[in-house]
């Protein structure tokens, strides 16, 4: 089960300008993000396993949700919430494999990329979904735009997070639309001041309300 969430974190640590993962994990969750996702594409095992053991602890600590990307594996070794798969990952860790590792009560995601997978989704023993990218962004080389962001949200039957491309200029385009979920990586992983953008882009999102839906 996945509790309410606005404003979802991806960890990058190439994008963050030579501070650790843990350092701006820890500023980001102090600026107030719902979910911390563990996305690190340049790490060892042993590295993701050691970083996603002290994330884990600080987002208990902080009542925080906590993912791991790609691997279920890594999710249950870390004591995670939960793991957020690509469409190409589920090839190897079929959702109901996935729930099998993970155990019930644990949050899967899984990204989506056009209106079609959402609706296979709905079908789907997944707790979220992505959809995205919305923008240009440096991990894809395509971006989907906002204008099926509305029909995304009235077909999907599981929360949506908008990712891609999104910081605080471009924010609005897609909470006009109807979004209530927001995700990013550079916007926050590469901002000097990180408990501030993340406090900048919730301010953001309390004007269109979405903290009360
Ligand atoms: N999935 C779709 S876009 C994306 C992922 C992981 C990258 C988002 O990064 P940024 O820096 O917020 O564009
Ligand atoms: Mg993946």
């Amino acid at each position: 089960m996945i509790k309410k969430f606005n404003f979802y974190f991806v960890t990058g640590g190439e994008y963050s300008n030579g501070r650790t993962v843990a350092e701006v994990a820890a500023q980001a969750i102090d600026g107030g993000i719902d979910i911390l996702q563990m996305r690190e594409k340049n790490m060892s095992c042993r590295e993701l396993a050691e970083v996603g053991k002290k994330l884990s602890l600080i987002c208990r600590k902080k009542k925080v949700t906590f993912i791991v990307n790609d691997d279920p594996y890594l999710a249950k070794d870390v004591s995670s919430d939960g793991v957020h798969l690509g469409q190409e990952d589920v090839g190897k860790y079929p959702i109901e494999k996935t729930r099998d590792i993970l155990g019930e009560g644990k949050i899967i995601g899984l990204s989506t990329h056009s209106l079609e997978q959402v609706e296979k989704a709905n079908c789907l023993d997944v707790d979220y979904i992505g959809f995205g990218p919305i923008f240009p962004t440096m991990t894809k080389d395509y971006a989907i735009g906002t204008k099926d962001i509305p029909k995304a949200l009235e077909i999907s039957k599981k929360p949506v997070v908008f990712i891609g491309g999104i910081n605080l200029s471009n924010a609005e385009a897609i909470l006009e639309k109807g979004a209530k979920n927001i995700a990013v990586i550079r916007a926050v992983a590469g901002a000097e001041n990180i408990k501030r953008r993340v406090w900048e882009f919730k301010a953001l999102m309390k004007k269109y309300r979405v903290y009360e839906n």
